[in-house]
């Protein structure tokens, strides 16, 4: 038979429901008013996209470690903003509408309550009268006066751009949206198309500007003034992609006038390799000297051809390289006049750089390819490589190339700019990759665009009193190419706000990603009708302390906050430039198989079901425990019970807790709760749950070696483990008697000198030699004792290089290394 212990488990699902009602009704995780913005802590969530599966065990692995850390941060005394909403506008619940016809507020408004019941489930503490909601007009009222605020200053501008199209989602989307040349949403093949598209100018700040005597950090430089993962900060530098180079003349030869052709390249000092130059499909010398060009109609069906096909295949390295020689053009390399033949290749991108590449077979991969194909003559001008292998990219001395030859690289580049610059046929030049903003987007469930287009005045911004331009519903949302708010009747009744004139408004609503980069600054201040927020509430609120969301949000969302910050820094509306201080991402928790979750694997765990079996206190920690926050990690059920059990031996404690009759030597047990005190706050400060846990698991083994338990030190452990596990930390705290609420106490004071007096003086040897001692504490493990002694300025000589064979540790006594 099965052991039935049920009478001596928490019941769970009856106290986790009385404290939630508790804690609401007395409104426990109000934010208190913040007199100034040292008492503050802002910690703030990545604020989820309400779907109609409610939330996934990722959500709750980084809204437990926010809670976990807000919690604690109370306890110490800090005034804590801990705010929720919803990411509301989006795609799906538009698509779910085109399926079903149901309306996208209605499932939004569905999905909000869903998640937010779960939220309150799971006992996490935020401060519900800060909500927002991005699709609410009170809200979006705001985006819309933020894109006015970069109209007006000329950061938001229109222009035809060739564009990623999912004909199957009638949409625009982003590259980053387009990966592999097929759409994140529907899995169809993306097409390029010509469109006229609003830009948001985020390219002008990359680099530091002066604006009115304030200096303005750029996105590069701000990155060293925050606390970010190395590999977040390394994709936003590779995003903004800042390239050092030259930009270089080479005369097109022809019959009637003169044409320079201009080409970008980081290795200017290989200018005398240059063989032949290629321009992309779309250039303009290809119509400009039409008349001049022998094999126009093969030219123009490979250009045809290149038009179907989308970026990402065009660039793809591991891709054949393709093009044709455009007869009847021949250019001149401006170093030492050679006619060089000229190719349209598709590896040329249009919106990089100039558009044309000086090609140097012997020192670029992709010219490289292309002249075997093409059999184009290949010159060694940097030596150190073997050419008739692979082209060489690495240093060198410079060959084959007059006024450079002998010369390094560096140098080499350095001495041609000059050469160029003297002579007019170029000049140094930075390019970036980052290109400027793309927000229209050609669907409805989005915020309506304020611009107005009157017939006499052209474009004309909606007055900000006119502010909000209502997201109408008489829309029908079947894709058609064009935008759905073209179908609404009503919302084209407008009038020319400069000339009265009958008008019609723009039908594109913003990507979503612009409701996302100010919602930060709504929560101190949601319900402002005068301005976004108050510019007091922003100085004491902002900016935020620790920031906390998923990885792939590293470049675009991660990005756009920078640069709207920076904008309202270059306006006077904040004086700060970076919105978050430290970031941390969550790691993604894989399904039990190791794969990543996914409905068609069926390997998905519902956080409610394990609610309801073992308890929310009981997930949340389990969630933590999985392993290091910022690593990938699978699921694993057996682990859950592991928890469960834990809970439940706390609560088996209970019995012998008093407030007298405490006749055992508590030495041991108070040296325990003063290391664990000590431990479980800096893993928080640390975010390293999982250790903190452990040393709490420690604590209760050590609370079993007693018969009576003072009340006082149970109380103690109560305490450290509120921020894991609320309800049953608030449970056994009103059960022993302590008044409510435990998540109203300071965290407890440790005493350095008792955690001292158990330090142990621990013999090191080399090779079996004694060169020292250090201090360690009572047990501690062998990696922290290593670590000690790569870190002890004299020790660490003896090691040399850390590259030990092995290290032989007695506990307590003595480590050995040998070498
Ligand atoms: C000659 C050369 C010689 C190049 C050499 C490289 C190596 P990054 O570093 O990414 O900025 N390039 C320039 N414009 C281009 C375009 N529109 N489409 C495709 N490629 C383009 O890359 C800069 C290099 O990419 C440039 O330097 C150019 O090739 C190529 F041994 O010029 B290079
Ligand atoms: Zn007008």
């Amino acid at each position: 038979m099965e052991e039935n212990n049920n009478n001596q488990n928490l019941n769970f699902s009856n106290f986790e429901s009385k404290w939630m009602m508790e804690w609401a009704k007395c409104g426990l995780y109000k934010t208190p008013e913040i007199l100034n913005s040292k008492d503050k802590f802002y910690c703030l969530d990545m604020f989820p996209y309400p779907s109609g599966s409610g939330l996934h065990v990722g959500h709750i692995e980084g809204y437990t470690a926010s809670d976990i850390v807000s919690r604690y941060k109370r306890m110490k005394g800090f005034k804590v903003i801990h705010p929720m909403g919803w990411d509301a506008f989006g795609l799906p619940a538009e698509n779910y509408a085109i399926k079903t016809g149901i309306h996208p507020e209605i499932t939004t408004d569905q999905a909000i309550k869903n998640f937010t019941k779960q939220i309150n489930s799971l006992g996490l503490s935020y401060d519900w009268d800060l909500e927002i909601q991005t699709s609410k007009p009170e809200y979006y009222r705001w985006t819309q006066w933020f894109f006015l605020l970069l109209y007006k200053n000329g950061l938001a501008y229109k222009k035809k751009a060739k564009v990623n199209w999912c004909d199957s989602c009638a949409t625009v989307l982003a590259n980053e949206q387009a990966e592999g040349g097929v759409c994140e949403r529907c899995g169809n093949q993306v097409i390029q198309k010509n469109l006229e598209q609003w830009f948001f100018k985020i390219s002008e700040f990359i680099e530091d500007q002066e604006y009115k005597g304030k200096n303005i950090k750029g996105l590069l430089n701000g990155l060293n003034d925050i606390d970010w993962p190395e590999s977040t900060k390394l994709a936003q530098i590779n995003w903004i992609g800042k390239s050092f180079g030259a930009k270089v003349l080479f005369k097109i030869k022809s019959g009637d006038g003169e044409y320079n052709l201009e080409v970008f390249t980081t290795r200017p000092d290989t200018l005398f390799g240059c063989t032949y130059v290629a321009i992309n499909p779309e250039h303009e010398i290809i119509n400009k000297f039409s008349s001049e060009i022998s094999n126009l109609e093969e030219v123009n069906k490979y250009i045809n051809e290149a038009k179907t096909k989308t970026e990402i295949e065009r660039t793809s390295l591991n891709k054949e390289k393709t093009g044709i020689e455009i007869k009847g053009l021949l250019a001149i390399n401006p170093v030492n006049g050679q006619e060089i033949k000229v190719f349209v290749a598709d590896y040329v991108l249009s919106t990089y750089g100039s558009g044309a590449v000086m090609a140097v077979p012997a020192h670029d991969e992709r010219d490289y390819d292309f002249s075997k194909k093409y059999n184009l003559p290949i010159l060694e001008v940097v030596s150190g490589g073997d050419i008739f292998q692979a082209a060489y990219i690495g240093d060198g001395v410079l060959i084959n190339s007059d006024f450079l030859n002998g010369l390094r690289v560096e140098e080499a580049k350095k001495k041609m700019i000059e050469w160029l610059s003297a002579n007019k046929l170029g000049e140094s030049f930075i390019n970036y990759r980052l290109r400027d903003w793309l927000v229209s987007r050609q669907r409805y469930w989005g915020a309506p665009i304020p611009i107005i287009y009157c017939d006499k005045c052209g474009e004309v911004p909606v007055p900000e009193e006119n502010l909000p331009v209502i997201l109408p519903s008489d829309v029908n949302f079947k894709p058609t190419g064009e935008s759905p708010l073209n179908s609404s009747e009503s919302f084209h009744n407008v009038s020319c706000p400069r000339c009265g004139a009958k008008a019609r408004r723009e039908s594109d609503t913003l990507d979503t990603f612009v409701c996302s980069s100010w919602y930060y600054f709504r929560y101190l201040d949601p319900k402002n009708d005068k301005v976004f927020a108050d510019i007091e509430k922003i100085k004491k609120g902002l900016p935020v302390d620790i920031y906390i969301g998923g990885a792939e949000h590293s470049v675009m969302h991660l990005l756009y906050v920078r640069f709207f910050t920076k904008v309202l820094q270059k306006y006077g509306f904040v004086d700060f430039n970076e919105p978050f201080i430290k970031l941390r991402h969550p790691g993604i928790i894989l399904g039990e198989d190791s794969n990543k979750m996914s409905k068609s694997k069926g390997n998905v765990v519902n956080p409610d079901d394990v609610i309801k079996e073992y308890g929310a206190d009981c997930l949340r920690m389990y969630e933590m425990f999985l392993g290091t926050f910022e690593d990938v990690k699978p699921w694993n059920t057996k682990g859950i019970i592991g928890l469960r059990r834990f809970l439940d031996r706390l609560e088996n404690l209970l019995p012998k807790v008093n407030s007298n009759d405490n006749n055992e030597n508590y030495d041991k047990l108070i040296l325990e709760l003063n290391k664990a005190i000590k431990k479980v706050g800096n893993d928080i400060e640390e975010f390293k749950f999982n250790t903190a846990i452990s040393q709490l698991m420690i604590l209760i083994n050590v609370f079993y070696e007693y018969n009576s338990i003072p009340k006082e030190h149970f109380s103690k452990l109560l305490l450290i483990l509120a921020p894991f596990a609320p309800f049953v930390s608030e449970e056994l705290w009103s059960k022993i008697g302590n008044d409510f609420s435990i998540h109203q106490q300071q965290w407890p004071e440790f005493n350095e000198s008792i955690i001292a007096s158990e330090s142990i003086c621990l013999a090191v040897q080399i090779n079996g030699k004694t060169r020292g001692t250090i201090e360690i504490q009572k047990d501690e493990e062998e990696i922290e004792v290593v670590k000690k002694v790569e870190n002890d300025e004299k020790l660490k000589n003896y090691l040399g290089s850390k590259d030990y064979k092995k290290t032989i540790y007695v506990k307590n006594k003595i480590i050995n290394f040998i070498i």
